[in-house]
């Protein structure tokens, strides 16, 4: 009965390549690879319930812890949805109120060639699988390409869903199709009372092809936006309005843009870029782990056609949302990077890579960078203290390891029984610490460290 002391990197406990780091501004952010072997990611969020939900694009729905990496196919719908090119398994977003609601929105494509088409529907949670899909909106036109799909639901219990022209650029402006349009639906798929139009679900019209969406400071709602060859769009959302496409592309500045602009009041984007760079889903970040990133979208950018464009664009937003700064880009090393979402307890990212080629493949990864001296301050909360503390595996067998958090070296630390039984005790020299099982019985045990922050607690099982 013994604790030997790693002495080896953090990169050999997840058992993948030497940990790299990133440097942003005066914060140094470690790499992590999460998951590996998954076929071309599309939608990733951080769940209500502290996992990473992830929508493969040939049809799966994964669910990730995302402290070991393990992960379930919760939803195997591969038969059921056209994948070829640009279609697939897509956006997905979770009821905002999950834990009372268990309800996954989901879009993706079926049929096959020019007849695709797309719907977004609902599957319930029992806490293990998807299942008892209900349709919310059915035969939407899609396509080999621009399916848009990207969507989000609201604090007020609304959904919004981006869909793309479908290749037919006159759609956009036409009022009796929704493609190019950002719609709005109650959760039950009815039309809400209080849209621009009451009989459509039309809330913003004159797009492209929008697969990034996402609210920011003071509510306010943006989205990213591809344009054909020039004039990707990073757009603020506003209802009724109209963002030009394809009479316009980027801002109102060529002699036909400007009249068409003038006669339709066109929002201009915020910002653009040519040629285009394949701007995909946006998320904001405003957490302390990462200061220079504070008040800021990050947006997940695919590379172009010809590649080479690929990584996170860093855009500083003003106080009030109105105004964008372009930063630098970062990540640029991973191929396409098709989504991002973030740890809201300790603010590191998660990134979805996509391969190096359009329209993606596999395999892919998720990766985590993630400031590892942050300390987290919200000593209430102790799903956020939990994390400090990392086993695997779990259960364990012969051997264990836990992995500290570095603002927990020095740390007093306890492993208990549950009959109460200490086994051992010490100090936290190392961030990583094996334990050897061979006196251990089966059963539960826990591991208890404290420091200054407070004392952090946390159940392994031995077999
Ligand atoms: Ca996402
Ligand atoms: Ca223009």
């Amino acid at each position: 009965m013994r604790f030997v002391l790693s002495i080896l990197g953090v990169s050999l406990f997840f058992g993948i390549s030497f940990a790299q780091e990133v440097t942003i501004g005066n914060t140094t952010l470690t790499q992590r690879d999460v998951v590996t072997g998954i076929q071309v990611p599309w939608e990733i969020i951080w769940g209500p319930d502290d996992h990473i939900w992830i929508t493969e694009r040939r049809g799966q729905i994964l669910r990730v812890e995302p402290e070991s990496g393990n992960f379930t196919v919760v939803l195997d719908w591969r038969n059921e949805v056209e994948s070829g090119g640009e279609p697939g398994m897509l956006g997905m977003a979770l009821h905002p109120d999950f834990e009372n609601t268990p309800l996954v929105y989901v879009v993706y494509c079926y049929g096959s060639g020019f007849s695709v088409q797309e719907r977004l529907v609902s599957f319930e949670w029992d806490g293990m699988n998807l299942s008892n899909q209900q349709i919310l909106l059915d035969e939407i036109p899609g396509g080999g390409i621009h399916n848009g799909s990207r969507i989000l639901i609201t604090d007020d219990q609304k959904i919004l869903m981006t869909i793309g022209d479908r290749g037919n650029a006159d759609l956009s402006q036409n009022m009796n199709s929704i493609n190019g349009k950002l719609l709005r639906l109650n959760l039950d798929g009815s039309i809400p009372d209080d849209n621009p139009d009451p009989n459509s679900y039309i809330y913003s019209f004159g797009h492209r092809n929008a697969q990034g969406l996402c609210f920011g400071p003071n509510g306010l709602l943006y989205s990213s936006e591809h344009g054909a060859q020039s004039s990707d769009e990073f757009n603020i959302i506003e209802e009724n309005r109209n963002y030009g496409w394809p009479n316009v592309q980027g801002a109102c500045n060529t002699a036909s843009e400007i009249n068409f602009c003038n006669a339709f009041d066109v929002k201009e984007p915020l910002l653009e870029w040519s040629p285009c760079i394949a701007v995909n889903d946006i998320i904001y970040y405003d957490h302390p782990a990462i200061p220079e990133f504070e008040n800021s979208i990050l947006m997940a950018v695919l590379g172009g056609l010809s590649g080479g464009a690929q990584g996170i664009i860093h855009i500083q937003m003003s106080e009030d949302g109105l105004e964008a700064t372009e930063g630098e880009k970062y990540f640029t090393n991973f191929g396409r990077l098709r989504d991002i979402c973030i740890n809201p307890y300790n603010g590191a990212l998660y990134m979805a890579t996509n391969g190096p080629g359009y329209p993606g493949s596999g395999p892919n990864r998720i990766v985590e960078y993630r400031n590892l001296d942050y300390v987290v301050s919200n000593t209430n909360d102790p799903a956020a203290l939990n994390r400090f503390i990392q086993i695997s595996p779990n259960p364990m067998t012969i051997s264990g390891q836990f992995q500290f958090s570095n603002n927990f070296l020095g740390a007093y630390y306890q492993i208990i029984g549950f009959n109460g039984q200490l086994m051992e005790e010490g100090r936290v020299f190392s961030t990583e610490l094996t334990l050897d099982l061979k006196n251990y019985t089966a059963g539960t045990y826990y591991i208890s460290a404290t420091n200054s922050l407070g004392t952090v607690t946390k159940t392994f099982v031995v077999q």
